[in-house]
């Protein structure tokens, strides 16, 4: 649906309530448009504009490998990787990751950037900042991480994007390296909308949470017990799935009830923000646990079982369990697990961008009609991101609509 610069409207015609569509909303109670920051844009060129994971994508940021730094092993961190890997933050906190092993991931987010602007996607990049640069706050000290995963730290709805409260002390600063981006796409017509910056104070950390022992954390993640407290709000953009008026949040290790809370209030009564659970002793990012493919069909992580997908089932939706991922143990995941392998990308309904060497997820995609372009970006898993991860959504094509 056309969206027009209402101000203009509002000032030269008594006609604009008919004329557009907030006769339909008012009648129908559905948003068919938004404004605009400065009237004189007009919203139908706003270069963001996103309100699902499957709309037919045209323009897209995706994250960068360069400068990429081991975080200080706080507690937040300790909570959200494998007991494995801790020795490997305790002994190179502040580090480059391994140089050999990013250069690899360089030249394979490289290569997936092309397949995106081969399949005519504008691609995007963050500025890079010096992650080394040790800061304090009133709070902490620390030194910074990346500017990988985009997903982790833009929320894109309709035509809004939202800064996450992120909750590793680490990526603090992360914001910055976005900010020519969101200065520009503001500039053009977006809404931009930076949430409550957390303190990120000792109050924010239950620093006697880790636990090592999996039967312990799923226990503590049972009774709603998380590594994050309910201080101030935070949340990573990557535990909320977009289906238009229906936003599905996870309360994780990043991302709070109060953070949920701030997001449901700041969006308002054109969506429902629903609360979801699963069976996951460490939940952290909800988009290699359940990710909406297209209008009707969402992936559900077999290992993780979603305590509501009944809100699915009930509204028809199909729900389909992927294969088990076939990625080698001997590959290392410093901050993730295998199930990369269902954190794709869609460019359409019809088209995914899925793992290479994933061959048992190919065959249940081409089992539903979706072709699979295939691309390897198994040195990339290793930074804790597959390409839904790495990449942040800016234009797809679409209106908000209503799946449930
Ligand atoms: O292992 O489920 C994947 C997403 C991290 N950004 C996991 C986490």
């Amino acid at each position: 649906m056309a969206i027009v610069p209402l101000a203009r409207f509002q000032r030269s015609s008594s006609l604009w309530f008919l004329s557009t569509g907030r006769f339909f909303s008012h009648f129908f109670g559905r948003r068919f448009q938004s404004t605009s920051p400065d009237p004189l844009v007009n919203v139908d060129d706003c270069p963001v504009n996103s309100h699902n994971e499957w709309g037919h994508l045209e323009e897209i940021i995706v994250g960068r490998v360069e400068g990429a730094r081991v975080p200080p092993f706080t507690s937040e961190v300790k909570a959200t990787t494998y007991d494995k890997w801790w020795p490997f933050y305790q002994n190179h906190a502040g580090e480059s990751f391994p140089s050999p092993h990013l250069a690899k991931a360089e030249a394979e987010v490289g290569e997936f950037c092309r397949v995106l602007e081969h399949e005519g996607v504008t691609v995007r990049r963050p500025d890079l900042q010096d992650q080394s640069f040790v800061y304090s706050t009133p709070d902490f000290t620390s030194s910074g991480m990346y500017c990988a995963m985009p997903r982790d730290i833009i929320l894109t709805v309709g035509n809004e994007l939202i800064e996450a409260p992120m909750a590793w002390r680490s990526r603090f600063f992360e914001y910055r390296c976005y900010r020519s981006l969101m200065k520009e796409y503001f500039q053009k017509g977006a809404k931009w909308t930076t949430a409550p910056k957390p303190f990120m104070s000792d109050e924010l950390y239950d620093h006697d949470y880790p636990i090592s022992s999996v039967e312990d954390r799923h226990s503590l993640a049972a009774e709603g017990k998380f590594v994050t407290t309910e201080f101030e709000p935070c949340f990573d953009a990557a535990d909320f799935m977009r289906c238009g008026r229906d936003i599905f949040a996870q309360r994780s290790q990043v991302t709070n009830k109060f953070g949920i809370e701030w997001l449901r209030r700041h969006l308002g009564d054109d969506y429902r923000v629903h609360e979801l659970s699963f069976r996951d002793p460490n939940p952290m990012h909800v988009d290699a646990t359940l990710l909406a493919i297209r209008p009707g069909i969402v992936l559900s992580n077999p290992d993780r079982p979603c305590h509501q997908i009944d809100i699915f089932e009930k509204a028809g939706w199909k729900v389909v369990h992927p294969p088990q991922p076939v990625m080698p143990d001997s590959h290392p995941l410093w901050m993730s697990s295998k199930w990369l392998s269902m954190n794709v990308l869609m460019l359409d309904e019809n088209r995914v961008i899925v793992s290479a060497k994933e061959y048992p997820i190919h065959k249940m995609f081409e089992s539903l009609g979706i072709e699979c372009i295939k691309v390897d970006l198994r040195f990339a898993n290793s930074l804790g991101g597959g390409f839904h991860c790495w990449t942040a959504d800016v234009k797809r094509k679409g209106t908000l609509e209503s799946y449930f």
